[in-house]
């Protein structure tokens, strides 16, 4: 199919140069990143998609090479001048939305292993369901680590730039990543194994998996599409324009429901979050509300796909959000960062203001119990406090200040501790632990002073933890969770988010969704 994107024109001050650019970038970049900056081999080039590379580190990039990656170094090839001026072309837009349809994801589609080709038992001692996953974000490879030792089982290559939490099969026998990229990957917990990947995407946000282990759903950047798929082998089963008001947006992200055996996802640029129903007998949805087979046969309507969104209509945009414990209600974060709301998904609509300024980045807030009452925590990306919210009257019952504004929370069911990163802030070394009993900080610790440390995720009865030296000759540290004391150190290229089976497969309150 004709592609509507043409190789991007850089508009640079003179003609010549702009040709000139434009022929460099065939030369020198298109058979490894497309001639449409798309990808190929290596990572797509457009300016959504290496928003979080500076400029500058991107020319070092081409100058030098990349790590443990196929990128060459072109410091011998290129001037200062051809690297500044290719740089600058993949970081201006595209003329057109790419278009990435139905036939170009089918296409991508790879079926790498047979699941009859999978041993039937795990090929190691230790507890399958106490497994992690390790993403490393420096050299692009994931390490599957034994919890029960503490010891790396398989280490291999992930597409480039992993983001989000790696999300399992509910038997926790796979696992699944998404890239900035749009690439899908399934792989075998137990052997380390590509099952099969599928590019739903150029630029996506997160993907989620059904409770029920059957269906993926893809949100994406761009296109502005949700990608249903078939969860066994990664096929295409549908691509859900995300339009409404004679306009299209953005996903935020997409989350699975387990109650609701839903799918909800907060959109970019639509006051609306959407809901999208996955169980067999759902009420078939037609244009944007749920329908009886029988009305939708009266009106002459049939639902458009599998899989229909119910629109629920929000006061602003959301771009992050956290369900309550019985995932009735969603708390969002509003995109000026100054203020949240609740939405009730049954009463569909809002139903009370959260008072949470300072960008807090509630898709890694965690649930915990004092007494009867649930609090949530989560930090905020500009602000150094955590706050701490209950889940019933919605009211910030106490801002606790930490050494600056954090990124990542995490806790445990059999763990009285919180901790938080402070790593948007100058103290990127430092780990705060608050006890969630006096909703005090009880210690700081920087177990590699001046070193960028972040991203807690505990053992599957909460006794460890691991922590992420998130540096390029980096390690992940094994801490124990009642003394806080180092036990061990997996050495680990930048890694980043860690991901154990068994709190992920059972919604553990203290991680990620
Ligand atoms: Fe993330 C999760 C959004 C930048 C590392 N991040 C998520 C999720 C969202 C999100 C919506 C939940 C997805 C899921 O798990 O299904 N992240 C955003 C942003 O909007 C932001 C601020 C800007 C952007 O570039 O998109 C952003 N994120 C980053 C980073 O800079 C991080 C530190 C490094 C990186 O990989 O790019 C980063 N994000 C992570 C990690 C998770 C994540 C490790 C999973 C956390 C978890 O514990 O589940």
């Amino acid at each position: 199919m004709k592609r509507l994107l043409s190789l991007g024109l850089l508009m640079l001050a003179t003609p010549a140069l702009a040709t000139d650019v434009n022929r460099l970038y065939t030369e020198t970049c298109a058979a490894c990143h497309g001639a449409d900056r798309l990808g190929a081999i290596g990572p797509a080039l457009l300016p959504e998609n290496l928003g979080r590379l500076k400029q500058a580190e991107a020319e070092k990039v081409v100058a030098e090479g990349r790590d443990a990656t196929q990128m060459p170094a072109f410091k011998d090839q290129l001037s200062a001048e051809q690297i500044k001026a290719l740089v600058k072309l993949v970081y201006s837009p595209v003329p057109a939305l790419p278009l990435w349809g139905a036939e170009e994801i089918k296409a991508s589609h790879l079926e790498v292993t047979k699941a009859a080709d999978l041993p039937a038992k795990p090929p190691f001692k230790a507890d399958p369901l106490n497994l992690f996953t390790v993403v490393e974000g420096g050299d692009h490879h994931v390490s599957i680590v034994d919890g029960d030792h503490m010891k790396p089982l398989y280490r291999f290559q992930s597409r480039f730039a992993l983001h989000g939490g790696a999300k399992y099969s509910p038997d926790g026998r796979f696992v699944y990543f998404a890239s900035r990229d749009g690439w899908i990957s399934k792989v075998d917990m137990w052997t380390g194994k590509l099952m099969a990947e599928i590019r739903a995407g150029i630029n996506t946000r997160n993907v989620a998996v059904s409770d029920d282990g059957r269906f993926l759903m893809v949100g994406n950047v761009l296109p502005h599409t949700l990608v249903a798929l078939d969860a066994s082998d990664l096929s295409l089963m549908q691509v859900i324009p995300v339009e409404g008001d004679g306009k299209t947006s953005r996903v935020s992200a997409v989350y699975t429901a387990p109650p609701r055996h839903s799918f909800i996802v907060a959109l970019r640029d639509l006051e609306e979050i959407w809901e999208i129903p996955y169980a067999d007998d759902a009420a078939p949805v037609i244009n944007g509300l749920a329908h009886s087979r029988e009305k939708g046969q009266e009106e002459g309507v049939s639902p458009q796909g599998r899989f229909g969104a119910l629109r629920i209509r929000t006061p602003d945009y959301l771009d992050d959000f956290f369900f309550d414990p019985g995932y009735e209600r969603v708390m969002g974060a509003s995109r000026d960062g100054k203020k949240g709301m609740v939405v009730d998904l049954d009463l569909k609509r809002k139903v009370a203001d959260l008072d949470l300024g300072g960008m807090p980045h509630l898709g890694s807030g965690i649930v915990f119990k004092q007494g009867d009452r649930y609090l949530m925590a989560t930090p905020h990306l500009k602000e150094a406090m955590v706050s701490i919210i209950d889940m019933t009257t919605w009211e910030t019952v106490k801002r606790i200040p930490t050494l600056g504004p954090g990124f990542f929370m995490r806790g445990h069911e059999n763990s009285p501790y919180a901790w938080v990163d402070v790593s948007m802030g100058k103290e990127k070394d430092a780990m705060q632990i608050i006890d969630t009993r006096t909703l005090e900080i009880v210690k700081t610790i920087r177990p590699a002073p001046g070193k960028l440390t972040r991203h807690v995720e505990f053992n599957r009865d909460g006794s460890k933890l691991l922590l992420s030296l998130s540096e390029k000759d980096g390690a992940v540290m094994v801490l124990d969770a009642k003394t806080f004391a180092e036990e061990k150190r997996l050495p680990m290229s930048a890694p980043i988010g860690k991901y154990n089976v068994w709190n992920k497969i059972n919604y553990s309150s203290g991680t990620s969704h």
